[in-house]
């Protein structure tokens, strides 16, 4: 990144999110409390979920306290006012990832996982048989592998997997020869959530579509830190979820190019996603309605518009600088240690701000938890990769993820427990 980024204040960004002036330690019985509560939280597990700042929390407050309504169906002021914020926030977050269709490209689910199901569904049951092939990478989170993986054993349809060489890049050439005439979707990680790897989604969509195939890009890992635009990408589908971008659970985002969205038929069925009904027949509504069944999130959905909305106005590039600073500063010393691995792309390459690592002779979940005796959160296991893990040799890792509120004093408070663990168990 040559392009000179001023920073941000990390402090007063700081500031904006009450959860961490926690301490924590005590009773976890009693969330939030508890008589030994006296370590100061160093929340290091935003692959998993980033945390909420206080106006996104207040906007969901203000529309409990002052609006909160069913939406598209009433006349009443209420259920206008909510209706007009509800479906707005739909325009934004089409704003926030460059979809020029506006809201009939945006539809709100419960999370990425739902985003990929919907299309999987939707479109994989309708189209997909035997002898058509749907390519994955091995590094797929399992919300896009065990969902195209059954949809495959349902449809007859066939699953490859496009390797990753050493670093834990995409093996290109591996994708050239996967991708071919028997090729129907493309389904692929924007970023990944254990190797931090950026992926070429724009070559990919480029291949898919020479070969008359779809792409589907899984952008949990990568909306919420990195400028996304879903039209230079040339994707036709992206998915990513809120609560890891500042906004609340239970929402998330499907992105599709609206004249694909127009051609698929929905699979969740009833209320507010039709047009007509009769004892015999139903026909659907517009878009995104259509793919937005029963009353919906309405509360996360002007949530996760807050929260687009905060993360503009400090600065995606901005955003984006800052964690992959503290990554690079990470990986550099965990380098240092020859009793550590660190995997995925070396450092200086586009990747993201997630560090997974091994340190030898301690398992992944002993190492979070000498963390949590640091206060430190970090995450262990397979983060839902277990495949990709099989690939690296290993059960399971420890991974820190970084986000704009994180300083370098938390990662050197991360190093500091590392070496606890290393005496420990030494
Ligand atoms: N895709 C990727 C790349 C992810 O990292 C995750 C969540 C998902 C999909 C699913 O998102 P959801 O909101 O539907 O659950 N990843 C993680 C993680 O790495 N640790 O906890 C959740």
């Amino acid at each position: 990144m040559s392009k000179h980024i001023e920073p941000f204040d990390v402090e007063g960004v700081r500031a904006d999110f009450p959860i961490l002036s926690r301490e924590v330690g005590g009773d976890i019985s009693t969330p939030g409390a508890g008589p030994d509560d006296s370590t100061p939280l160093v929340y290091l597990d935003n692959g998993a979920t980033s945390q909420t700042p206080e106006r996104v929390i207040d906007a969901m407050s203000t529309y409990y306290r002052e609006y909160n309504s069913n939406v598209h169906r009433g006349v009443h002021h209420l259920s206008q006012e909510a209706s007009i914020a509800y479906e707005t926030a739909h325009d934004r977050l089409a704003e926030f990832i460059g979809a020029s269709g506006g809201r009939e490209e945006i539809v709100f689910t419960k999370n990425t996982t739902e985003s990929m199901n919907t299309i999987a569904y939707s479109w994989g049951l309708a189209e997909l048989g035997p002898g058509d092939e749907i390519v994955l990478s091995e590094m797929e989170h399992h919300a896009a592998l065990v969902t195209w993986q059954q949809i495959a054993k349902k449809t007859g349809a066939d699953v490859k997997f496009v390797r990753i060489d050493d670093d834990g890049r995409l093996d290109m050439d591996h994708a050239r020869e996967l991708i071919g005439e028997n090729t129907e979707m493309v389904s692929v990680v924007h970023v990944s959530n254990v190797l931090g790897t950026v992926n070429p989604v724009a070559d990919l969509a480029d291949l898919a579509h020479a070969n008359d195939a779809y792409i589907f890009a899984d952008g949990a890992q990568a909306a919420p830190n990195r400028p996304v635009d879903v039209e230079e990408l040339g994707v036709d589908f992206y998915a990513f979820s809120g609560h890891k971008m500042c906004g609340p659970t239970g929402i998330g985002v499907l992105y599709g190019k609206e004249h694909l969205l127009e051609a698929i038929d929905p699979f969740l069925y009833g209320g507010m996603m039709i047009r007509k009904v009769s004892f015999e027949d139903s026909t659907w509504n517009e878009l995104p309605w259509k793919f937005e069944a029963g009353t919906p999130l309405i509360a996360e959905g002007i949530g996760l518009a807050e929260a687009a909305d905060y993360i503009d106005e400090i600065g995606m590039e901005r955003i984006q600088r800052h964690e992959l600073e503290l990554a690079d500063y990470a990986m550099e010393q965990l380098e240092g240690f020859d009793d550590v691995e660190v995997y995925g792309p070396p450092r200086g390459e586009d990747r993201s701000g997630v560090v997974s690592f091994n340190l030898d002779g301690v398992h992944a979940h002993d190492l979070a938890s000498i963390m949590n005796d640091y206060a430190v959160a970090i995450r262990a296991g397979d983060h839902c990769t277990q495949p990709l893990h099989e690939t690296l040799g290993t059960a399971a890792s420890a991974r820190a993820s970084f986000y704009l509120y994180n300083t370098r004093e938390e990662v050197d408070t991360l190093l500091e427990a590392i070496d606890s663990a290393r005496q420990l168990f030494a």
